[in-house]
């Protein structure tokens, strides 16, 4: 007797009709040849999927060039199907259900013909972990079946667990021709089942990630009591030797990955990684918060990153284990065979290719990675790996931390006055745009707890699931802003970041213990100056109050602003939250 997931991946292949079916069991050998179809048989606009890199450099290392429309989420192309349009909210863009699967099936109609099909059963999370969850994606390109080993827990295993169950997350995923005009990433919150056709982008196609383990599993929380977000999980231990754990959310593009795995500058501080992009948080027996990561990898974005900028992601790109590295869309140096980004520490070579493949030098005038050019690469290979990564309970976070790029305004840290406010920070917060969605880059827009393009329902009600956790904990974590990216009148970033970031949550850290009184004001807590940690670094007072600054009048029309987005969500947004705005609002007639 065939299983419930036997019987649904049959029936998907009828729709699709690969040519073959291969179940993938997870394993290095298996990684090793799917790698190698990708770089002999299948293809991409007529070019290999991968090509090897240079082995001795970047061990285990290979290159893959996307579709050139293929290079970002597309979020317009992005679909939460609820049976009521309300429930998606005004967030998301909605079809019915039905409709949705008639235009798929008629799009998805024979498109693995002449392909593989891979089925990968994988674990988001800990397979120890009450809070893991078993999936299995169907794609039909090698690119994405080594991606999804190298993010998720992929193994024969999960095929056993899930048995004859059938409570398992489904994911269909085909490229298709790559054609824009039939580009689509639906979610069917209901069913656990997300269905992508047309793209083989990061958060378009390796569907454990964003379509999952945020835009479903947020739906999944919100009727189970817990959260799904979009956030760094990290550890700092100070100089007593004690480990702080924080969460902190960002929208892509802004340095989570940096941050996640930071060199700090202060001596006696060490920062232990345990995700840079996606945590699940479940409220412990002790009334405290729980985080655990539900990726094993990290998809980060290629430029700018460097020795000087991050030496434990550099570290970790040239680290050889069991699983392999992926670069995906930078430039390539012909003569050595290596992946050459803007902002890498060593000059480009007199061979080189741009992403898209054309030859490339310094006097081109364009860039030769794309802004969003990514490396896959396992967390596992991280010197920063926390000890506490594969514990399947998680670690108890203590202060979350909202951030975003905001080049005025919005001051370096500032402490909520209670959980009800830290929930109106997240809110309010914005950020101005990257290049790792497709729209305008470099315009302010209000992104919530950096999940407005990742919340799988109504924000509205996404807001009052955040008020009503923190009303269940005993031990609820602290609220904080950041904000790394005030410039100056000649658009000169005042604040050093990086691993200078340490300072500000050395404050953080102060502030969760009780080590350190704050200035109250009408937005906030902030630091008095004495109390951020400059040792060794040159920033003028005049500079440092100048970030730390709260300017009244200005924060007048950003108010504004937040209104007209809150008045977006009508009934739904929480009258707590109004009353938090209320409060600054009047502050700052
Ligand atoms: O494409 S992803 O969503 O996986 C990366 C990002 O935008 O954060
Ligand atoms: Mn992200």
């Amino acid at each position: 007797m065939a299983t419930p997931l036997e019987k649904w991946v049959e029936k998907q292949a009828e729709l699709t009709r690969p040519d073959r079916i291969h179940w993938c069991d997870g394993s290095e050998e298996e990684a090793r040849l799917i790698i190698q179809k990708g770089m002999e048989e299948e293809k991409i606009n007529g070019n290999p999927v991968f090509y090897p890199l240079n082995n001795e450099k970047w061990p285990n290392a290979y290159f893959h060039r996307s579709h050139p429309t293929d290079v970002a989420r597309t979020e317009h192309l992005t679909y939460v199907c609820h049976p009521e349009k309300e429930t998606a909210g005004p967030n998301n863009n909605w079809m019915h259900p039905e409709e949705a699967k008639k235009l798929l099936t008629r799009i998805s109609d024979g498109c693995m013909r002449g392909r593989t099909m891979y089925v990968l059963p994988y674990m988001m999370g800990h397979p120890d972990s009450r809070f893991a969850k078993a999936c299995v994606q169907l794609t039909d390109i090698s690119y994405v079946a080594a991606s999804m080993r190298i993010m998720t827990r992929m193994s024969k295993k999960v095929i056993e667990k899930i048995g004859n169950s059938e409570d398992f997350v489904k994911g269909l995923h085909s490229v298709g021709d790559f054609d824009p005009e039939k580009r689509f990433i639906m979610h069917f919150p209901d069913e656990n089942f997300v269905w992508s056709v047309g793209s083989g982008y990061g958060g378009n196609a390796l569907l454990g990630k964003k379509c999952f383990s945020l835009r479903i599993a947020s739906w999944l929380g919100y009727k189970e009591g817990w959260l799904a977000e979009h956030m760094v999980i990290m550890g700092v231990e100070d100089p007593d030797g004690e480990i702080t754990y924080i969460a902190v959310a960002m929208p892509s593009a802004c340095g989570k990955t940096n941050l996640a795995m930071m060199e700090p500058a202060l001596a006696g501080y060490k920062v232990w990684t345990l995700g840079d992009d996606i945590a699940w948080f479940h409220i412990g027996d002790d009334g405290r918060l729980y985080a655990i990561n539900p990726e094993i990898g990290f998809f980060g974005v290629a430029p700018g990153t460097s020795m000087r900028s991050n030496p434990n992601m550099m570290k970790t790109l040239r680290c050889n284990n069991f699983y392999p590295t992926l670069f995906t869309n930078t430039a390539l140096n012909l003569d050595s065979m290596e992946p050459w980004w803007e902002g890498i520490d060593e000059q480009p070579g007199k061979n080189m290719l741009d992403w898209q493949g054309n030859k490339w030098n310094l006097k081109s005038g364009t860039k030769a990675a794309h802004p969003n050019s990514r490396f896959t690469v396992s967390i596992y290979n991280a010197p920063t790996l926390s000890k506490e990564f594969d514990n399947p309970q998680g670690v108890p976070v203590s202060a979350i931390i909202f951030g975003g790029r905001r080049t005025q305004l919005i001051p370096l840290v500032t402490e909520a006055f209670d959980w009800n406010h830290g929930v109106f920070i997240g809110a309010r917060s914005g950020s101005e745009t990257t290049a790792a969605a497709i729209h305008q880059v470099g315009v302010l827009r209000r992104d919530p707890m950096a999940m407005l393009p990742f919340c799988g329902y109504n924000m509205g009600d996404y807001f009052n699931h955040w008020i009503s956790m923190g009303s269940k904990m005993k031990n609820p974590p602290k609220i904080f802003s950041v904000n790394w990216f005030r410039t100056d009148e000649n658009g000169k970033f005042i604040w050093p970041g990086f691993g200078e970031n340490i300072r500000v949550l050395k404050w953080i850290i102060d502030r969760v213990k009780n080590r350190v009184s704050g200035r109250e004001t009408s937005v906030g807590i902030l630091p008095h100056l004495k109390d951020i940690d400059l040792t060794g670094i040159d920033i003028s007072d005049e500079d440092l109050r100048k970030i730390l600054d709260v300017n009244i009048k200005e924060w007048k029309e950003e108010l504004e602003d937040v209104k007209k987005f809150f008045n977006s969500f009508g009934k739904r947004l929480p009258a707590e939250l109004w009353r938090e705005y209320d409060k600054v609002y009047r502050q700052a007639l």
